[in-house]
């Protein structure tokens, strides 16, 4: 004979397993990873990168940063479009010395043009879009440490991996107003977000973590 107490603890059983059926909204929040990797022109990944994340249509942003392999990962972003830019603003004095000085120095006086678009970049430290000597006493102050940072401009820059150069032996030729962002749509996992660094005086490209 069933009594009612037992009638309810059999119903709370099955209200309990019923439940248990129903997917959680918070365990099945639609979200996706994103990830890509950061390295320099010869491969070598960076670690400490700031990558922004923001959401194109309610501006909300995300952080995070790349690890020791120069890879980073955003977890449960919801699906939507996106921008995605890297910054780094220590380390300024890494990858820098006399030999890149000399580099540049060799490069303005027609003995060895720079070859590597990149190490153009990278000369540049003052962005005017050109080489010349302020590239070099810039650099040089930066050596010195009577400098700590670059006057105008972080120590590192960043572009989309696989940027072309229209012209080789004139990189500042090419455009490149928005290369330093990648715009995309999330409705699946995405991979291969990559950028490639530019160190900022750091003219042949001798840069190590
Ligand atoms: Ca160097």
């Amino acid at each position: 004979m069933f009594s009612v107490k037992k009638i309810i603890m059999k119903n709370i059983v099955i209200l309990l397993f019923l439940t248990l059926l129903v997917p959680s909204p918070t365990l099945t929040a639609q979200g996706y990873t994103l990830s890509g990797g950061i390295s320099t022109a010869n491969d070598t990944p960076v670690e400490q990168v700031e990558l922004v994340l923001i959401n194109t249509a309610t501006n909300e942003k995300q952080i995070q940063f790349t690890g020791a392999d120069g890879v980073f990962y955003f977890l449960n972003v919801p699906a939507g479009n996106y921008t995605l830019q890297a910054e780094k603003t220590d380390a300024v004095r890494a990858g820098v010395s006399t030999v890149d000085l000399i580099r540049l120095g060799e490069h303005l006086l027609g003995l060895a043009p720079i070859s590597d678009p990149l190490a153009w970049l990278g000369a540049d430290v003052d962005q005017s879009g050109a080489l010349s000597v302020f590239d070099i006493q810039l650099i040089s102050r930066i050596i010195l440490q009577m400098d700590h940072a670059f006057p105008q401009s972080p120590g590192w820059r960043f572009l989309r991996a696989g940027q072309q150069f229209t012209d080789p032996d004139d990189p500042f030729s090419t455009d490149l107003t928005g290369a330093d962002k990648i715009s995309f749509a999330v409705d699946a996992d995405r991979s291969e977000l990559n950028f490639t660094a530019v160190k900022l005086g750091d003219v042949n490209l001798s840069y190590k973590p």
